[in-house]
């Protein structure tokens, strides 16, 4: 059960809090990092920060499918990280506490290694929001209790998931996306800021990233046309050709004014943007503006 202790993450050092200690193999931890490497909410983490959180952290071995992981209605006292195996996310329709009599409700997602799940509760202090459930016969867990979870995590996953849910919420090409597949996108970013004039894509080169235009404006040109061939404002997307056929760069992006991007990694492109694929593989880059 969750008891009273004290949770705000930026007293964090000021009163005797101790992080848990889990010992761990050489070989357990060779494993724990490759897991982590890939997950978003680590990627902003100091040394000192991401050591507290490895010592932290305890290995979970899932010896079954259809093993329940979490439980919708339930209190949150675990965040956890797919080392491998699969995890189905079931949501009961009526968002009730008590799992109705058709069961587990709606399949919503699942969750491949790399990915983690159980944060919400732990982050609102609500109600589990869905049924987590193992779908492979063998699967390893890594398991991070609460406390950890809001001290070391929180403050940077919260920060960046507020910081990006109103603008995402702006950008028409995630507007199909459920709230929840939009913050997944927000851990997943990194805000860079480029000086008018500087060139933030260019042509030919390989891609390796994806970006929403945060502030200023931008132009695509291409060698040997003398006009833009397309321009860019607040909300605007470039960078995905390249991604989603594995091209060269077809255009240079080059910042007309300051400019503020937010800029997705070709992982998180892949493994976020499945749902809008079609919608931009359907825009027009024939047609001059
Ligand atoms: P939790 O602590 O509430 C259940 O425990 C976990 O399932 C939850 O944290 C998330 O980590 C994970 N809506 C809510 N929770 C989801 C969802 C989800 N997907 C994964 N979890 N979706 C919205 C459905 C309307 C699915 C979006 C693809």
């Amino acid at each position: 059960s969750v008891s009273a202790e004290s949770l705000n993450p930026t007293s964090a050092g000021s009163d005797s809090w101790t992080p848990p200690f889990h010992v761990k193999s050489e070989e357990q931890l060779s494993r724990l990092k490759t897991a982590v490497s890939s997950n978003f909410l680590f990627a902003h983490l100091d040394d000192e920060q991401f050591k507290t959180v490895l010592d932290a952290l305890v290995e979970k071995p899932i010896p079954a499918k259809d093993i329940k992981v979490i439980t919708q209605g339930d209190a949150g006292d675990f965040f956890y990280i797919v080392e491998d195996g699969h995890f189905d996310i079931y949501i009961h329709p009526s968002g009730a506490a008590q799992p109705g009599p058709d069961g587990l409700g709606n399949k919503v997602s699942t969750i491949a290694p790399g990915g983690s799940f159980g944060e919400l509760a732990l982050m609102y202090n609500a109600p589990r929001a869905a049924t987590v459930i193992s779908v492979d016969p063998k699967s390893t867990l890594w398991a991070l209790d609460r406390v950890t979870f809001r001290r070391i995590l929180m403050d940077s996953a919260f920060q960046r998931r507020r910081m990006y849910e109103a603008f995402l919420e702006e950008v028409p090409l995630l507007a199909s996306l459920k709230p929840y597949e939009r913050s997944k996108i927000a851990d997943a970013l990194d805000t860079i800021k480029f000086a008018a004039g500087a060139t933030i894509i260019t042509e030919g080169d390989p891609g390796d990233a994806f970006y929403l235009l945060e502030a200023g404006e931008a132009d695509a040109v291409k060698e040997g046309v003398d006009r833009p061939v397309k321009s860019y404002r607040r909300g605007d997307y470039f960078g995905e050709l390249a991604l989603l056929d594995d091209k060269p760069r077809a255009a240079s992006i080059v910042a007309k004014t300051e400019v503020k991007v937010a800029r997705l990694g070709r992982d998180g492109f892949k493994r976020l943007l499945g749902p809008v694929e079609e919608i931009m593989r359907r825009a027009e880059y024939e047609k001059p503006e």
